[in-house]
Order: structure tokens, then C-alpha cells, then sequence
């Protein structure tokens, strides 16, 4: 298996989105991959049909189980989803630009989710239940029709340095049904047309994964920052039965995509560079 490229959409870019689309499902159906690694950047799938979305899981690791059902019947293509990272500046640094480009994309290729992979709150998370960030850098801001959809986000490093139990729990999603945040999980897609018969049987799988945790820095003794790493008992641990769950889950899955989603780059050419600790152990789970 190799890993595809995905292809970041600069915001002056947005508006020229149509074309970026098809030239990301050109790239898609050119190369007969099954395994796409997302960093920060929007990407898409074809688009939709009556779907049934089964999020789902039952390992030791916070995966959960729930459904979605799409309401509108869609020719053609069977998933459209966006994804999005680094992003809660209460509408500062350009958010609400793109945020409302993103309303726009969502509302022409009918969305049926959004992705976040983490750094949903700068710069250092939610601090309570009552952090105003929640609702400025969220509910206030992704306010298109198209985004009042399920958003299914992971931890990034700076969430981290915050109530993390808090992104993760059920608060939010009271105060906002459209969130939903987990460490790790997995979401089947069923991809269902009516013109493709047979069709429906076939899915994608969207797994998420936690790695923040994985990073050797956060840990070390001359880090100055104070990580939330309540959850994680044993690093070691946690990180060896995630890495255990992602193999053995992405062995035996039957679907046709298998899309691995997490804060950190695997390869990267951004200020960041690559990130070594995803490199050892993700990549070669992922090369399989
Ligand atoms: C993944 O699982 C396969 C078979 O179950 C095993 O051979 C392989 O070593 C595992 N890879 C990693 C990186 O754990
Ligand atoms: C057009 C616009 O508002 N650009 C802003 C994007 O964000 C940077 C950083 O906050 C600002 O300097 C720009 O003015």
C-alpha cells in the first residue's frame, strides 16, 4: 500500500474550488490507492448518496458507535467531506474568511461532514466548561448552512494544553450537537447510489488516531508547557495498544477506502518538517 498525496488549498484558492476538487478525485481514481494519510487540508472523496454513516468501534481504546443518515439522495458521487485543522482563533487570523469559503465548498459539493485533525483551540485549549472559546472560535464561526453538519475532530498538540477530558466529553456536543471529539475511532461510511446497483454494500472507513501523545518533546523534562495527559496512565502503554488497535483494525477492514486521520504530519515540507515519531511507527503499519 502506499500513501497518497493530498493536496492543500491555499485560501486565495478557495474560490476556484470546483476545479481543486476534480483535480483531487482525478488523483484519487488515477492511482488505485487504498490508503490516504490527512494532515491539514480539505479533501474529498466523490460525493454522495443516501448514506448510512456507522461510527463504531468496541476495542480498549475509546472507540465509539454511532450512526448518521443523510437526508438528501445525491447523484454521482458517494462521500463528500471537508477537513480542516488549526483553527480556533475566535474568528481571528483569517478563520472567519475561511470559514465562510468553507460554507461555500460545503454547499456545492453537499458536504456530508466535516473533519477537524486537531489544534481546535488556541493557544492552549479549553480551559472549562465555560470557556467562551467553545462558541467564539466554533458555534459562532462555522455558522453556513452546509457546516451545520457533524464535525468529527481528534486532539492536536495545543488542545492538549487545555481540558482535553473536556473537548472529548459530552459537554460540548450540548452545547453544540454538531461536535464530536474523540483520542481514537473509527467511522464506517456506507456508500449507497441508486444508479450503482450493489453499490450500497461497499464503504469507506475513517480512522482516527491520537498523536499528540506519540510526540517525544511534550514529555521531556525541559518541556515548559503543562500537557493535560489525564486519560493516559501509561504512555507507553496507550501508545502500543493504539498502534495495535490501527493495525489490526485497517488489516481486517473490508473497506475500499481506509483513510487514516491525526494531528501530526507523517511527511511534511511545512515549518514542522516530518514528524519522526509518526514516521517510526505509523508509516510502516500504514505501508503494509
Ligand atoms: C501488524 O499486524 C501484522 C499481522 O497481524 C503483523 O505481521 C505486523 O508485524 C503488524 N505491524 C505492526 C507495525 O505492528
Ligand atoms: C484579509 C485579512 O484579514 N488578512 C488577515 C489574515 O490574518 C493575518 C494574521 O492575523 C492578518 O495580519 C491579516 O490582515
Amino acid at each position: 500500500m502506499e500513501i497518497v498525496e493530498t493536496k492543500v488549498i491555499p485560501d486565495e484558492e478557495v474560490g476556484l474550488l470546483q476545479r481543486n476538487v476534480e483535480e483531487v478525485v482525478e488523483i484519487h481514481a488515477w492511482r488505485s490507492l487504498r490508503y490516504v494519510a490527512i494532515t491539514v487540508v480539505a479533501v474529498l472523496i466523490g460525493t454522495i448518496f443516501g448514506c448510512a454513516v456507522s461510527l463504531y468501534l468496541s476495542g480498549a481504546y475509546d472507540f465509539e458507535t454511532f450512526a448518521l443518515e443523510a437526508t438528501v439522495a445525491r447523484p454521482k458521487h458517494p462521500l463528500n467531506f471537508l477537513a480542516v485543522g488549526d483553527w480556533g482563533r475566535e474568528g481571528t487570523f483569517n478563520q472567519t474568511m475561511v470559514a465562510k469559503q468553507m460554507g461555500r465548498v460545503g454547499r456545492q459539493l453537499r458536504i456530508n461532514f466535516v473533519v477537524s485533525v486537531g489544534d481546535n483551540f488556541y493557544q492552549a485549549g479549553l480551559k472549562g466548561p465555560h470557556d467562551t472559546k467553545f462558541k467564539n472560535s466554533f458555534s459562532k464561526v462555522y455558522t453556513a448552512r452546509s457546516l451545520q453538519t457533524q464535525w468529527f475532530a481528534v486532539l492536536g498538540n495545543h488542545d492538549y494544553l487545555g481540558d482535553t477530558l473536556l473537548q472529548i466529553g459530552d459537554i460540548l456536543t450540548q452545547k453544540d450537537s454538531r461536535w464530536f471529539c474523540d483520542r481514537s475511532y473509527q467511522i464506517k461510511y456506507f456508500l449507497c447510489g441508486t444508479s450503482h446497483i450493489g453499490y450500497c454494500s461497499k464503504f469507506v472507513e475513517l480512522f482516527f488516531i491520537d498523536t499528540t501523545p506519540f510526540v517525544n518533546d511534550y514529555w521531556s523534562a525541559a518541556q515548559q508547557r503543562t500537557f493535560d495527559w489525564r486519560g493516559i496512565d501509561l504512555r507507553e502503554e496507550y501508545l502500543h495498544e493504539q498502534l495495535q488497535n490501527l493495525n489490526s483494525t485497517l488489516e481486517s477492514s473490508k473497506a475500499i477506502w481506509k483513510i487514516v486521520i491525526g494531528h501530526h504530519t507523517i511527511r511534511s515540507l511545512g515549518r514542522h518538517g516530518d514528524t519522526q515519531e509518526m514516521v517510526k511507527h505509523v508509516l510502516p503499519i500504514l505501508e503494509v
